[in-house]
């Protein structure tokens, strides 16, 4: 039998990952609801009823009241769908659409303009933060959706999202903030925002990374049931006459897990969770300016690092797995298998490797 990859003996040296194990009562949940398909309501009927839970407690997490939404395939599904849902919406008032997005954003928005036929605006960052002003001067009557991200993937930052839904809703476009890592550590944090202060339209909120459910639970919330409907295309030969998702038989294990882990963990574990992980990169951060390489200032726990090229090569060698931005820096992701031990040892080989 083939080995899992990578083994979950050596998890712990697995630093630059927004997946990590999930939580016992998740990967239960997962195994027991494996080969049912909430894409199909009518015969999945439990799961289906597990799917309206899970985005209910996406909601609590998100603030979001009376939330609609779905569990997708992972974050990159849910940030394309609140592309679509904009577009669609906008149909009518422009043939050419464009959706702003700070420099930062998650490759999946590239993928989303590309499949889409929108054009991408990039605005550029002060900060590692996108620039407002500069983000408002991209914005013209063609933009359907104008993108925050709470949690960037290199950087761990979280851009100004009420002056950024702000923006959109002047040019008469949708919000949507890509939350699919920092969803679940916003709340503990200054960076939390309410519904009601801004008004984002559509979120990505990924159970399966720091959510710790089963992979690849994603999550996608939306305001209102409108917005979803912008997404429905009809289903003749199933039970139910519409379908909102962007792939059609999904498993089941996905909503299973994601329902279980948010049970066992909203609120208190989180809590924890972001309260231990802050400590950790706040330490690693020290640690590593100490000893003298320039490091970026941990917003939410991710320590991004400028290691010489061959340090960070040899630290790969010795197992470590890390990656690097587009900068170069090393990114460290203090997810919930990463213990401050894991990374005393990675202290340790990074002193005996720098001096090689
Ligand atoms: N939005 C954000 C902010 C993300 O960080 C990611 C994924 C996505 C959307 C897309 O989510 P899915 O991959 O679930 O579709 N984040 C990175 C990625 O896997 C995390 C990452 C980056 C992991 C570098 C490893 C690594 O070496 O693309």
């Amino acid at each position: 039998m083939q080995r899992a990859d990578p083994d979950p003996q050596d998890f712990a040296r697995v630093l630059s990952s927004m997946c990590t194990r999930p939580h016992p009562a998740a990967r239960a949940a997962a195994e027991r609801f494996l080969a049912t398909n909430p894409g199909d309501p009518g015969t999945y009927e439990s799961v289906a009823a597990l799917e309206r839970e899970a985005v209910e407690r996406l909601g609590r997490v998100a603030s979001l009241p009376d939330p609609e939404g779905y569990v997708t395939s992972g974050g990159t599904e849910a940030n394309l769908q609140a592309v679509r849902i904009a577009r669609n919406r906008a149909r009518g008032r422009t043939d050419d659409p464009n959706v702003v997005v700070p420099e930062s954003a998650h490759f999946s928005f590239s993928k989303a303009a590309d499949v889409l036929e929108v054009e991408l605006r990039r605005a550029p960052l002060v900060d590692y933060r996108v620039d407002v002003d500069a983000m408002a001067e991209l914005v013209d009557c063609d933009t359907v959706c104008v993108v925050g991200v709470a949690g960037t993937t290199e950087y761990g930052r979280v851009d100004p999202i009420p002056a950024v839904a702000a923006l959109a809703h002047d040019a008469d476009a949708l919000c949507h903030v890509d939350a699919a890592w920092g969803g679940f550590a916003l709340p503990f944090t200054d960076h939390a925002w309410d519904f009601a202060d801004a008004p984002v339209d559509t979120m990505t909120v990924d159970p399966h990374k720091l959510g710790r459910a089963a992979v690849p639970a994603g999550g996608l919330l939306a305001r209102d049931r409108s917005l979803l409907d912008a997404l429905a295309v009809d289903t003749p030969y199933l039970e139910s006459t519409a379908q909102v998702t962007l792939t059609g038989t999904r498993s089941g294990a996905g909503v299973a897990s994601a329902v279980a882990a948010m049970e066992a963990l909203w609120p208190d574990g989180y809590a924890r969770e972001h309260e231990r992980a802050s400590a950790v990169a706040e330490w690693l951060a020290g640690e590593l300016s100490y000893r003298g390489y320039d490091v970026v200032d941990p917003t939410l726990p991710l320590v991004a690092v400028d290691l010489p090229q061959a340090t960070f090569e040899a630290l790969r060698e010795c197992g470590w797995r890390l990656s690097q931005t587009g900068a170069g820096e090393a990114r460290v992701v203090v997810m919930p298998h990463v213990s401050r031990e894991a990374l005393s040892a990675f202290l340790t080989d990074l002193d005996r490797v720098a001096t090689e």
